[in-house]
């Protein structure tokens, strides 16, 4: 298949206005007759009728009730013959296809016996003909026929219009939607399901049903995401003014999926993981996590289903705003100044660790994308989480009122459209005359044309005499595939400078003004800002709320990052102090060479993290972050490149030991406090505690020394723990220091729940992370293979092993005799003639290759070559192979 380019979009020869679907259901074969209104575009010059199909059988073609002619086009069903005018014209097409054997997931599959299916991106090709790109918009009635014992509930978007009996034990139900939508957006469930209803008025006095469909044995797993449901329909409505706009709004759960969701209209399709919470079975990090997704595809409902893409390379209209606004939700939910910080540096580390590496590796792509092979491999955190920050900084530019401003104008002008990420930058502007945004908005759409994580450099020079303060700021961002040179971004960089008091001085810019009192708006390669009426040296604190996504490069000292560590008002730089104090502890010791010191943390730092841990005025969860060491990856993305994942990985060890001797009573003093939080609710404080507490028994553990009281704390805990946050954490502790209690602590924790899927891979994964004793790691990962419940069939499952062990177990995976690297080329390979999307994504673990040192590199190439000889590779995987090697 070639490869598609943005700039070579074209209309639509042909547009599609309504679409009446049959579709007779069954495992084996599924009957599908489509009957569709279709016009010529008359904008566009007289062509064939091409639609899209994968995987279909074709029965019958009929346009306005008769036979006609029609051929094929590779998968592509061309029918030229067709009326002349503009005028519509019937036309009916009658496929068949196979849910049973549909292992990609995509279009309609099948998932413990019921029919799901997903559509985004190219999914309706696999269901019917069709023109599948969406900028075509239609009105959809759908007839489900199934049989009613093995498949009781029949579900499509919309609303539910006649249901009945057939013959043979079976029977049907249609739904109709009465907004036009892109087929991306179609939905069909049918199932042995049962649903957790609620009823809610909303601010504007109207009514709506609420279903969460389940399995029947789930329904007590379902009151969290109903209560996410309700807040997020009153949020968007509180805060933007969007409305639900759909009298019955549903959302189901599937144990098989290749995401976390699909927001199809008024049917939103979760991956179970994202629905399904109870104390006894899902972590804190899972209710926030269903709270976040489940607030993403309702808020979808405006910014993706009302409004959508014109084409797959604007899909960060949607994404990059739902994810803003899911963060936005999450944080408003969060409630407290600290909780909400918490939240943002959740999302910053994500960011740094996950989006800057793809920005710096062979898929790295602007936010809005060029071209691609596989549309599937551009759902990346690029698009989402970097796409985000491109909001969060118009927000930031433009102020909260008038970014409300401006998404109400995107509403009005835009509802029921396909645009394009220029509509929606040029729409804000065009709401905030004389703004930021307005006045150099070419520049501003650079973040939307050019990959690549920028670079700020700062440097700081006080003058006492003059009582001024001198901040030289410079710009660059390294050349990425096809960008060799890059021009200058708009940055807005919000600042402080904090006092020897630790509280923040008043900022006086000379010769202008800043922008909301404390942003300073970079667009030049470089500027120098004078503050005046300084009275005092101060300490810099600079890019405060990640306020833009950079990578700040400013000289430091110790004593500097440690005074802001203690004070800065910004609890997001205060978290920065501590992890860039970490970091260049693990800097130095990696440029050291030699043996790896034991105890690299200086006296003076880790007496300012005692300090953070003690403090009464801070929350426990803030605590949990600012204690917590940078990440392996993240260390090493912060090299030149000659990667020596060992070393690193023995270094920050050598760090997190050091921490928990030398901090031992502290932990103690930590755990004591906060590891009894009563019953569970999933609230950020009580949450916080139990990190604080998983944190501080991870490190007594590790601090044990031979001793056997904590390993013997936290292996009762296993047992005993009230919910699985401690329950997991407990486990995590065991295993991270290597004790023998580890596998009876395992063993006891499957027996509990092996029925509980979702419980069952955090068991995998919690394996496929062990630390690597003796080279352990990947003859237990294999051993793991060999479970009766392992199956590469389920993405889930896959996930847990594959790429817990693959990106979250770098030193049981980084080799010396490069097993984990042939272990990982087979695996892809496998996963290819099942999943490619997948596939893709576990190929995708291996990003970095390039930057390691030999012998890890060559193994490296040698795996990803292997891969990319494979003939029979789908595009998915060949994309990123290829790129790999380029
Ligand atoms: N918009 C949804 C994308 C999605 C998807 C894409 C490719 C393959 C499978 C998929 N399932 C869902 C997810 C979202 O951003 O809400
Ligand atoms: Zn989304």
């Amino acid at each position: 298949t070639a490869v598609t380019r943005r700039l070579d979009y074209a209309p639509p020869a042909f547009w599609i206005d309504t679409v009446d679907l049959s579709i007779d259901l069954d495992p084996a074969k599924t009957r599908v007759l489509s009957k569709l209104t279709v016009r010529r575009n008359p904008d566009v010059p007289a062509q064939p009728l091409k639609l899209d199909g994968d995987e279909l059988n074709l029965a019958r073609v009929l346009l306005d009730g008769a036979g006609c002619s029609f051929r094929m086009e590779g998968e592509q069903l061309v029918l030229e013959n067709l009326p002349e005018g503009d005028a519509p014209f019937a036309l009916e097409i009658f496929t068949t296809c196979s849910p049973e054997k549909n292992s990609k997931l995509m279009g309609l599959f099948m998932s413990g016996g019921d029919f799901f299916t997903q559509c985004e991106s190219e999914g309706f090709r696999r269901i019917t003909y069709f023109l599948d790109r969406p900028d075509v918009m239609a009105t959809y009635t759908v007839t489900l026929r199934a049989d009613k014992q093995r498949w009781p509930v029949l579900l499509s978007n919309g609303n539910l219009v006649d249901a009945g009996e057939l013959e043979g034990g079976r029977h049907y139900a249609t739904w109709h939607d009465p907004h036009k939508k892109p087929c991306y957006l179609f939905a069909v469930v049918a199932g042995k399901l049962v649903a957790r209803e609620q009823r809610i008025t909303t601010r504007s006095g109207n009514n709506h049903l609420l279903q969460v469909w389940v399995r029947p044995g789930d329904l007590d797993q379902t009151e969290h995401a109903m209560n996410s449901l309700v807040h997020a329909i009153l949020w968007d409505e509180w805060r933007f003014g969007l409305k639900l706009d759909l009298e019955r709004f549903m959302v189901v759960a599937t144990s098989d999926f290749n995401f976390g969701a699909m927001e199809n209209k008024g049917l939103n399709i979760f991956n179970s993981k994202y629905v399904l919470a109870k104390p006894a079975t899902a972590t804190d990090a899972d209710f926030e996590a269903i709270e976040g997704v489940i607030g993403h595809e309702y808020f979808h409902n405006w910014t993706g289903d009302r409004v959508t893409c014109r084409d797959w390379f604007q899909l960060s209209l949607k994404e990059g705003l739902t994810v803003f606004r899911d963060q936005s939700f999450s944080m408003d939910m969060a409630g407290t100044a600290s909780a909400r910080a918490v939240k943002r540096i959740g999302d910053v580390i994500t960011l740094r660790t996950v989006q800057f590496a793809e920005d710096a590796g062979p898929m790295a792509h602007p936010v809005r994308p060029d071209e691609y092979l596989e549309i599937t491999n551009f759902y990346t955190t690029t698009i989402y989480e970097k796409g985000a920050e491109v909001v969060r900084m118009v927000e930031t530019l433009l102020g909260r009122e008038g970014f409300r401003r401006g998404l109400d104008l995107y509403f009005q002008r835009h509802d029921g459209h396909a645009v394009t990420c220029d509509d929606f930058i040029q729409t804000m502007a065009d709401a905030t005359p004389g703004s930021a945004l307005a006045e150099r908005l070419p520049q501003f759409k650079l973040w939307y044309s050019q990959a690549g994580t920028p670079v700020v450099r700062a440097q700081g020079h006080y003058d006492a005499a003059a009582q001024t303060y001198t901040l030289q700021l410079s710009q660059s961002c390294p050349p990425t595939a096809g960008q060799p040179a890059k021009q200058p971004m708009l940055i807005p960089l919000r600042l402080g400078l904090v006092g020897l008091d630790g509280r923040d001085l008043p900022l006086t810019l000379q010769g202008g003004a800043l922008l909301h009192g404390d942003v300073v708006v970079l667009h030049e390669p470089a500027a120098t800002l004078v503050f005046s009426g300084v009275t005092q040296e101060p300490v810099p604190s600079l890019l405060r709320g990640f306020s833009a996504p950079v990578k700040l490069q400013m000289e430091a000292t110790p004593e500097q990052l440690m005074h802001r560590l203690a004070h800065d008002s910004d609890p997001f730089n205060r978290w920065e102090a501590g992890q860039q104090l970490a970091l260049r502890v693990a800097l130095a010791q990696l440029a050291a060479g030699g043996e790896v010191a034991p105890a690299p943390l200086s006296d003076a730092h880790l007496a300012a993290l005692r300090a953070v841990l003690r403090d009464a005025a801070l929350d426990a969860a803030f605590k949990a972050l600012a204690l917590g060491l940078p990440g392996e990856s993240y260390i090493a993305d912060q090299l030149p490149g000659n990667v020596d994942p060992q070393r690193i990985h023995a270094v920050r060890e050598a760090m997190r030991r050091q921490l928990a001797h030398a901090l031992r009573a502290d932990w103690q003093w930590a755990w004591e406090h906060n590891h009894d939080t009563g019953a569970y609710t999933p609230d950020p404080v009580s949450s916080g505690r139990r990190a604080l507490a998983g944190l501080a028994l991870a490190m007594l553990c590790l601090a044990a020394d031979g001793d056997a009281v904590w390993p013997g704390k936290a292996y009762q805990r296993v047992k005993d723990a009230g919910n699985m946050t401690d329950r997991e954490n407990a486990l995590q502790a065991l295993l991270g220091c290597g004790h023998p209690l580890a596998a009876r602590a395992l063993e006891g924790f499957y027996a509990r729940f092996s029925h509980e899927a979702l419980v069952v891979d955090k068991w995998f994964a919690l394996q496929a992370r062990a630390p690597d004793v003796a080279g352990s790691a990947l003859p237990a990962v294999l051993a793991l293979m060999q479970h009766p419940d392992f199956t590469l069939k389920n993405p889930n499952r896959a996930r847990s092993l594959l790429f817990g062990f693959c990106s979250g177990n770098p030193a049981g995976f980084h080799r010396l005799d490069g097993a984990g690297y042939t272990f990982w080329a087979g695996q892809v390979l496998a996963l290819d003639a099942i999943n490619p999307q997948v596939a893709a994504r576990l190929a995708r673990t291996m990003d970095a290759w390039a930057r390691l040192a030999e012998p890890w590199r060559g193994a490296a190439r040698e795996a990803i070559a292997r891969v990319a000889a494979q003939p029979k590779l789908s595009n998915d995987v060949r994309e990123v192979v290829t790129r790999a090697l380029a």
